[in-house]
């Protein structure tokens, strides 16, 4: 799973990718890093079932801190979007690949507007605007690859596959292409459609599968409150508020020992009392901002993944009753499949060889066989039983 932050230059995304991919030492020597710069990994989180089974996990694919198990998704910033880079401006192949494999994206708007929608000092700007000139961006990027090969899908003997071997850098099926088009009401059988056609298919296309929030940054700013009520109401798609900046903040002060902090959290501990006296103003004023509902960031990330993309946490297990894999680790891994995904797909997702030899389900916590089409439910723990060893 691959979410992209995008947006216009100056909103505050490479704050966001870097407060999200801080962790603490202790998790920072957790072996999930990549080298690239611009990619990290962030953590969703959700209960660790150890705490209601009375137990210690072992996490092994995730962690687990204080009974919450933290999920790695990976993160890429997407630099480089500017008004007019569909034509060119700015696009360069890295953004091309990471906005293609990304499964949804983070629009990130300044909600204070104090920067317009190409980056520059803003009296008052309206965020909207932003939103409006990255989904345009994106529309006409996947439009401009249709129409540079209209004519030869035009002229194709099969037009579908023409255009889905067009498009086949985009991550999609050729379901997601066929539902696109009907939707426009375009004709499949013979693909000539004019500009009009082309962007209405591309826009439908981008936005039935990709996934999209928009993240009204900088809501520490006067205004943002305001600028974000409006934007609430005039959009479309899920939007949240965060302060990037902050939580960027107090992550660093976590991470140097200054304070004990978790993200989410709408308080925290000074742990080294001796700090100066700027240091305390600037601390005294986090504290005020994160106590009626923290920097909101966390939240984001877990709406992403449990909201956004849709997805549940299972628990697979291999002794059901001692909740273990096979070297005795307690609830080794926690595992994200979309919601609806059934016994059988966790199999799958597990590994091959389970899930062709697989015969039923136990859930762990009731002891009741399952058949390999039930329904996962988010928390459950389960034990596929196969004929694989
Ligand atoms: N007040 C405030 N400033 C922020 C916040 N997030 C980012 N900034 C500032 O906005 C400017 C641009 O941030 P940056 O992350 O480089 O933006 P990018 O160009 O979108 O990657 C920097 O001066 C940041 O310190 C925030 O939540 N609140
Ligand atoms: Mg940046």
């Amino acid at each position: 799973m691959l979410i992209g932050i995008i947006g216009a230059p100056n909103k505050g995304k490479s704050t966001l990718f870097s407060a999200i991919t801080l962790h603490d030492v202790a998790i920072a020597n957790y072996p999930f890093t990549t080298v690239d710069p611009n990619k990290g990994v962030a953590y969703a989180t959700a209960t660790c079932p150890e705490t209601e089974l009375g137990l210690h996990c072992r996490a092994r694919n995730s962690m687990c801190i204080n009974g919450v198990r933290m999920l790695p998704i990976n993160i890429v910033d997407v630099a480089g979007l500017v008004e007019g880079a569909h034509e060119g401006r700015g696009m360069g192949n890295q953004f091309l690949n990471d906005l293609s494999t990304a499964d949804a994206f983070l629009i990130v708007v300044d909600a204070s507007g104090k920067t317009s929608s190409s980056g520059n000092p803003c009296d008052s700007c309206n965020p909207i605007d932003d939103v409006t000139m990255v989904k345009d961006e994106l529309i006409e990027w996947v439009a401009g690859i249709i129409s540079s090969h209209m004519r030869v899908i035009t002229h194709s003997a099969n037009g579908l596959e023409a255009l889905e071997n067009v498009l086949s850098g985009l991550k999609l099926r050729r379901g997601d292409i066929e539902r696109a088009a009907a939707k426009r009401s375009l004709p499949l059988d013979k693909i000539e459609w004019d500009e009009d056609g082309i962007r209405a298919f591309s826009e439908e296309l981008l936005f039935s599968t990709k996934r999209v929030m928009v993240v009204a940054n900088k809501y520490d700013e006067p205004g943002a409150e305001r600028n974000f009520a409006e934007l609430k109401k005039n959009l479309g798609e899920d939007a949240e508020w965060a302060s990037a900046a902050i939580e960027l903040a107090l992550r660093k002060a976590a991470h140097q020992g200054v304070i004990a902090y978790e993200p989410g959290a709408t308080e925290f501990k000074l742990l080294k009392p001796d700090v100066s006296q700027e240091q305390r103003r600037a601390l005294d004023y986090m504290a005020d901002f994160i106590k009626p509902g923290g920097t909101n960031v966390q939240n984001i990330i877990n709406k992403a993944v449990f909201g956004l993309l849709d997805c549940i946490v299972v628990y697979p297990v291999e002794d059901e009753h001692k909740y273990t894999d096979h070297f005795g680790n307690v609830l080794p891994d926690a595992i994200l499949v979309k919601r609806g995904s059934t016994a059988q797909d966790l199999a799958a997702a597990i590994h091959t060889d389970l899930a062709q030899g697989m015969l039923y389900a136990i859930d762990a916590r009731t002891k009741m066989r399952l058949a390999k089409n039930y329904v996962l439910k988010n928390n459950d723990i389960i034990k596929i039983v196969s004929t694989a060893k």
